[in-house]
């Protein structure tokens, strides 16, 4: 029974009283849509939702049936409010405008409907992440309204589909966990004020693309995998689970590094994750709960984005392994790291053999 305890609407309302309250009614409607997403995932094959689609989404990649219907629940539960000016997403080549018969405000909700969604048909932890922005008055917003960078982010939040599900948000004043308690319906203050822990032996990697990655990264990862045996001296242990909030949401309760790097597996791709409803917005949740998110060679929150879809290296977690590796790809990126060869012996030396 939860008499008493913190609900996500109480919590809410109380975080944007005042000049954004606006932006919590929207919040409100958000987590309403992540309850009905919760409702078709955990039907699994019985939602007969199942497959694929025989489209594509802007990325290139085939459509599940989830990916668009869950798409659908975030337009129509949060299109009427009165708080947006405009909604993309993931699944949407472009923006969403508002339709007629509803007001218009000021902000601009981009999110992820089905993060992992690969894993849905294996019953695997997947979510959903989202982004709040703002332009400076209501009305249809243009396409160039949402390319603001990740430190202009009034609120961000992931819903993880797991055992159970949870909504993690931030409002720029922390980053707080709520459960969903299915008997009143409610989202539940369990997590307030999560923190990453500083240090971690735990790193996350698809280690598949070893050698497509840069090597700094290449460094790093051995360097863990070598534990006792090297430099760390300590063993490191590894997960990857291919579903982006269950890793982050891992970090945020236990510590940890994520990266998918910058790698040269397909050069017209900097990485695979996605700027503005990926990074931008797991980047604010770990830098509130006290953790880095970086490139390798820039806060991803200062990454000034040029298109939508923009795809960027993700490196995230306990602040201490993320400046390591921010340090590495300094040290490969001015020479540093390489032994010094000296141009006057290496050449000429007579003791050459
Ligand atoms: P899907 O949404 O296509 O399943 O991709 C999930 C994801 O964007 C992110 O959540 C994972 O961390 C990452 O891709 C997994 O990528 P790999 O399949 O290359 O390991």
């Amino acid at each position: 029974m939860h008499i008493g305890r913190t609900t996500l609407s109480k919590f809410v309302i109380e975080q944007t009283r005042g000049q954004y309250s606006e932006m919590g009614a929207l919040l409100i409607d958000v987590a309403a849509a992540v309850k009905t997403i919760s409702g078709l995932v955990g039907k699994g094959a019985l939602s007969g939702f199942a497959g694929a689609l025989d489209s594509t989404n802007v990325q290139g990649e085939v459509q599940k049936k989830l990916d668009v219907l869950t798409n659908e629940a975030i337009l129509r539960h949060c299109e009427w409010g009165g708080q947006l000016a405009g909604m993309a997403s993931e699944e949407m080549d472009d923006p969403y405008r508002i339709p007629e018969r509803y007001p218009r405000g000021r902000y601009l909700l981009i999110f992820d409907p089905l993060d992992g969604s690969s894993n849905s048909d294996v019953n695997v932890s997947v979510g959903t992440i989202f982004s709040i922005l703002q332009r400076s008055t209501a009305g249809d917003a243009e396409n160039v309204d949402y390319l603001q960078s990740g430190c202009e982010q009034l609120a961000a939040g992931y819903a993880i589909y797991g055992p159970a599900t949870m909504l993690v948000l931030s409002v720029g004043r922390g980053t707080h966990g709520f459960t969903l308690d299915r008997e009143s319906g409610n989202f539940i203050l369990t997590h307030p004020d999560i923190r990453v822990p500083e240090e971690t032996r735990e790193f996350a990697i698809n280690t598949s693309n070893e050698r497509f990655w840069e090597p700094p990264v290449q460094r790093y990862v051995a360097e863990c995998q070598a534990g006792k045996t090297g430099i760390r001296g300590a063993d490191f242990n590894m997960r990857w689970i291919a579903s982006m909030v269950a890793e982050v949401h891992r970090i945020l309760m236990r510590g940890g590094i994520f990266m998918y790097p910058k790698d040269n597996k397909d050069p017209a791709k900097p990485g695979r994750l996605r700027l503005m409803y990926e990074a931008n917005p797991m980047a604010m949740l770990i830098e509130q709960a006290g953790g880095a998110a970086s490139t390798g060679r820039q806060r991803i929150a200062e990454v000034a984005p040029e298109t939508l879809h923009q795809r960027v290296p993700v490196i995230l977690g306990s602040k201490s392994e993320v400046q390591r590796l921010e340090r590495y790809h300094e040290e490969y990126d001015t020479g540093a790291d390489r032994p010094f060869v000296s141009p006057l012996f290496a050449e000429r030396s007579l003791f050459r053999d």
